[in-house]
């Protein structure tokens, strides 16, 4: 639709989860620019600055034409006054003030740096850049007490911050469908997180993994982790419990099966070997010019263990984006009086739980269009 200037003029419905946001994205110098502020706010503890920022990006994600003036962005959703003059910084002056005195920042700068370090959040940075510590060296020069995670996390620094292409997750979703083989005939992986949303790289490669025979999973976690250890596969793992009552609010809780969901933040070791055997880098001899250099690396690597009966809803779930994820949840709560986790679905008015065996059936009890991952890059 055009308005009387002969400006595109562009309708958007509200909620991220009403949207189809693909990778593809005319928008990348704003959507960027509004990204870094949404993680500088999240990385000083500004979460509801963080979503509006957030919120603001996805919208610019789902227009057909870049941005050229102030008048196309009328009656847009999520558009807040301070995301608006980010924008409009960057329409005049082809950039913002604020988002390059960000990145300048040695705040910034150092929270980026420090939190990079897998298993470092926001708290500890800050904890350690009011000690005075900005960088690696003199973290390391300061020698703090480190957590398990930590130590891991700071040894294979460089690798965990090298994006993991898709060829490498395959590379280890085959080891992982090999271990579940292994420990338990019949059980299904299924990759989720931002690959199977059709991502090119990510930040780390995420697992589900489920068996068409309820109950069959019960304690399954441990033995995939046992088997994977003794390959010689994990530089760390830390398996938990599910943390649902902790982790989910609302009632969206079927009181049954609540601790069989287990979870697995890893490290994982792959070597060319894995990648030569999952058909993607020429077979090969080793040769003395390996002598020095790494045949393997560090990769970052979530396992999710869910029982059959809520694996539509842990797909739903743990497949994102996490503005994806977090508009479904306050589309359910705040439009349909329901409650949305990767366990459940309850409904407020019924007072009962919804029951789905697909993501369509999910999407369809929330009275939404059916959004496949590929759409669901908000
Ligand atoms: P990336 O790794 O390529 O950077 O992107 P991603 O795959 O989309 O991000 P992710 O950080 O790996 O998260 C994948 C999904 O998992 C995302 O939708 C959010 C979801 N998720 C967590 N932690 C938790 C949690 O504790 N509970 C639940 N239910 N979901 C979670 O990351
Ligand atoms: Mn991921
Ligand atoms: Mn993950």
């Amino acid at each position: 639709p055009t308005n009387e200037a002969e400006v595109e003029v562009f309708s958007v419905p509200s909620y991220a989860c009403q949207r189809r946001t693909t990778l593809e994205n005319r928008n990348t110098v704003l959507t960027d620019a509004l990204s870094l502020l949404a993680e500088n706010a999240e990385l000083s503890a500004e979460e509801g600055r963080g979503v509006a920022f957030r919120r603001a990006a996805a919208v610019l994600k789902v227009l057909p034409e870049p941005v050229t003036d102030m008048t196309q962005l009328r009656g847009l959703p999520c558009l807040g006054e301070h995301s608006l003059r980010v924008i409009k910084d960057i329409l005049e002056n082809g950039a913002s003030s604020e988002v390059e005195s960000t990145k300048q920042s040695e705040r910034f700068k150092a929270l980026k740096v420090l939190t990079g370090i897998f298993g470092v959040g926001a708290k500890t940075a800050d904890r350690w850049i009011r000690e005075g510590i900005h960088d690696l060296q003199q973290l390391k020069d300061s020698r703090p007490t480190l957590n398990r995670a930590q130590r891991a996390g700071l040894e294979h620094y460089d690798d965990i911050n090298q994006p993991v292409s898709k060829a490498e997750a395959d590379a280890i979703g085959q080891v992982v469908e090999e271990a579940v083989a292994a420990v338990l005939p019949g059980a299904q992986v299924t990759l989720i997180g931002g690959f199977r949303r059709g991502k090119l790289s990510g930040h780390d490669v995420d697992f589900l993994i489920t068996h068409p025979e309820e109950g069959r999973e019960v304690g399954l976690m441990p033995k995939i982790v046992s088997w994977l250890e003794s390959q010689g596969f994990l530089l760390y793992q830390k398996t938990t419990r599910n943390s649902y009552l902790e982790s989910e609010d609302g009632p969206a809780r079927p009181c049954s099966n609540m601790d069989r969901f287990e979870r697995c933040f890893s490290v994982f070791k792959l070597s060319e070997d894995e990648k030569r055997r999952a058909g993607q880098t020429q077979s090969r001899h080793a040769s003395a010019e390996d002598g020095g250099r790494k045949l393997w690396r560090a990769v970052r690597v979530d396992l999710v263990v869910s029982p059959i009966s809520q694996f539509a809803f842990a797909l739903l779930g743990w497949t994102g984006s996490k503005l994806f994820e977090r508009e479904l949840r306050r589309w359910a709560g705040h439009e349909k009086t329901m409650s949305l986790s990767s366990h459940a679905l309850y409904d407020g008015t019924q007072r009962t739980y919804l029951r789905a065996t697909s993501e369509e059936e999910i999407f369809a009890h929330l009275g939404l269009d059916y959004i496949p991952p590929s759409e669901r890059n908000a």
